[in-house]
């Protein structure tokens, strides 16, 4: 399942590139998602180290509940973060071959869960910039009160703004930050299970506050080009070299087993 291909459109990967982030309606099926989700929610909830109550978390705890690498606890989460269709779409918008994964996050809002701040992805990752794609995929219809992330459109060429971590700062630092640079900010509404949003490293985005009864669970995968080079780390990016890429160095190219092939 979720192995073949499909007709991505030029314009798609056009946009893409242009603005740094596109929407696939239907990238996986209403049923292809039915299928997956039992696993990914069970396997999100073993995995979930913060159970503190919302009240008493930070405004990045109150965005979203986070568990990563669903691939290495359970095999059917790993065979929808191996899809070779997701793999195929992310290699097309980056314009590569070969793609790797970097990690992949179950990203869980909860009813009242807060906004997620304007920040940039990139900003933890030693990668060397313009090989890094997020596919962002809910696993239920998502009604137009809590809407589709919000991206900053042609943000990802501007590269780091230097906003730090997903915060209130961060948040408001961007906010002038696009307002200033005449950034257009664009969203792509409600979503049915299994459309899916891609967006680029350094592309600015936020998600809105969950105000409805019903759990917000996204499923993402973070996608790295092969043969991207790993960077020396800013003090940000220091977590992500030891956790993500396997024990590789800067100046190495990603290739560690923590890093598979997924396309081709
Ligand atoms: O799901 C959210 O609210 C934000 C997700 C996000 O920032 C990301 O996937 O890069």
């Amino acid at each position: 399942m979720l192995n073949d291909f499909i007709h991505l459109p030029a314009s798609t990967v056009e946009e893409f590139n242009r603005k740094g982030h596109a929407c696939i309606r239907r990238l996986a099926t209403p049923k292809e998602v039915s299928y997956f989700r039992p696993a990914i929610e069970e396997t999100a909830q073993e995995g979930r180290y913060d159970h503190r109550p919302l009240e008493e978390r930070d405004t990045y705890g109150r965005a979203f509940v986070q568990v990563h690498n669903l691939w290495q606890r359970n095999a059917t989460c790993k065979s929808f973060v191996f899809s070779k269709r997701f793999a195929q779409v992310a290699a097309s918008l980056l314009g590569v071959d070969r793609v790797r994964l970097y990690h992949d996050q179950f990203l869980l809002k909860e009813p009242n869960g807060g906004y997620t701040p304007w920040h940039q992805d990139q900003t933890y990752w030693p990668l060397k910039s313009g090989n890094t794609v997020t596919m962002w995929m809910p696993l239920v219809e998502i009604p137009a009160e809590v809407g589709s992330m919000y991206f900053a459109s042609g943000s990802h060429k501007v590269g780091d703004i230097d906003a730090g971590v997903i915060s209130d700062e961060s948040h408001q630092k961007i906010t002038q930050w696009v307002s200033e640079n005449s950034f257009p900010e664009e969203t792509y509404g409600p979503m049915q299970p299994g459309d899916a949003t891609f967006h680029a490293g350094w592309t600015l985005h936020r998600a809105g506050p969950n105000t409805s009864l019903e759990t917000r669970p996204v499923m993402t995968v973070i996608f790295v080009a092969d043969g991207t080079e790993i960077l020396e780390p800013t003090p940000l990016q220091e977590f992500d070299l030891k956790i993500w890429l396997g024990g590789q160095l800067p100046g190495d190219q990603v290739d560690s087993p923590m890093n598979p092939l997924l396309y081709p």
